[in-house]
């Protein structure tokens, strides 16, 4: 399966991000936006032909790209971000997108980032987290639903996001951080924990070709690499900073497969 990754350049007003569960601390601009570009080239090893979006400078977390829309194969699901300040991050997406796929928008007073929606098969898992609001659940439902779609929402606690707690790292097998979110709620799914010394580790961006990975987390890679995975480790350490992982920084769309590797676009 081809696979076009939408980016968005660092913005110079990243240090001016929301935080909900860090203290704020000096970010590098430079430094982030260097790693970022090694994140880019990292989706292009693993096969995606990566897209960037216009960067707005103004916007502090735009980098963040996941939290503005939850992609399906059958239709983009444009969200209202939980954070007042990201919204207006939504209409680039929105453009780029809607070129792609047929697009439903959700609207005030539903809030959810699609950092909270994980995908797996037919269930998507959707996190009560402080972003998502029940009202953003039901949106969810009602675009997603006529396409053969369960939305099952999740309690989490102590991170800012579903997929800080949980991400699927290969068929059938999900990374948690059992601290933060109940691995029961996703039933009969296997499931690796993080290494305790590592409870952000639980953020891994599986792409066909391997797994994107932050460097930081060597004892939870080298779980998933006994599992037999390939993985892929970048540096996002600024971005870290910024509370986000790997999964926020593209917005993965599948394609019909063109002829040839990964490549980089306008
Ligand atoms: C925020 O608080 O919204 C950003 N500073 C970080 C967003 C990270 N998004 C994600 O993990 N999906």
């Amino acid at each position: 399966m081809a696979i076009t990754a939408f980016t968005r350049e660092v913005p110079e007003s990243l240090a001016r991000c929301e935080l909900v569960h860090l203290r704020r601390e000096p970010i590098d601009v430079a430094r982030a936006r260097h790693q970022h570009a090694r994140y880019a080239e990292a989706l292009q090893e693993l096969g995606c032909t990566v897209r960037r979006l216009p960067a707005a400078h103004d916007l502090p977390d735009s980098v963040f790209v996941e939290d503005t829309v939850v992609v399906l194969p059958e239709l983009a699901i444009l969200t209202r971000p939980g954070a007042a300040s990201r919204r207006p991050e939504v209409d680039a997406v929105a453009h780029a997108l809607g070129a792609l796929l047929p697009t439903r928008r959700m609207e005030e007073p539903a809030t959810l980032d699609g950092g909270d929606v994980l995908l797996v098969g037919r269930r998507i898992y959707v996190g009560r987290s402080g972003r998502t609001s029940a009202e953003g659940i039901d949106a969810l439902r009602r675009f997603a639903g006529p396409h053969g779609y369960e939305v099952i929402a999740v309690a989490l606690s102590g991170c800012l996001h579903l997929k800080t707690a949980v991400t699927q790292v290969a068929e059938g097998l999900l990374l948690t951080n059992g601290a933060w979110v109940d691995a029961d709620a996703f039933g009969g799914v296997g499931r690796l924990e993080v290494d305790p010394s590592e409870p952000f580790a639980a953020n891994a961006l599986a792409l066909p070709g391997g797994i994107v990975y932050p460097a930081a987390f060597p004892r939870t890679r080298a779980r998933l690499e006994a599992r037999g995975l390939h993985v892929l480790p970048v540096d996002v350490s600024e971005l870290a900073k910024a509370e986000g992982g790997v999964t926020c920084g593209s917005i993965l769309v599948p394609q019909a497969a063109p002829a040839g590797g990964g490549a980089v676009t306008g």
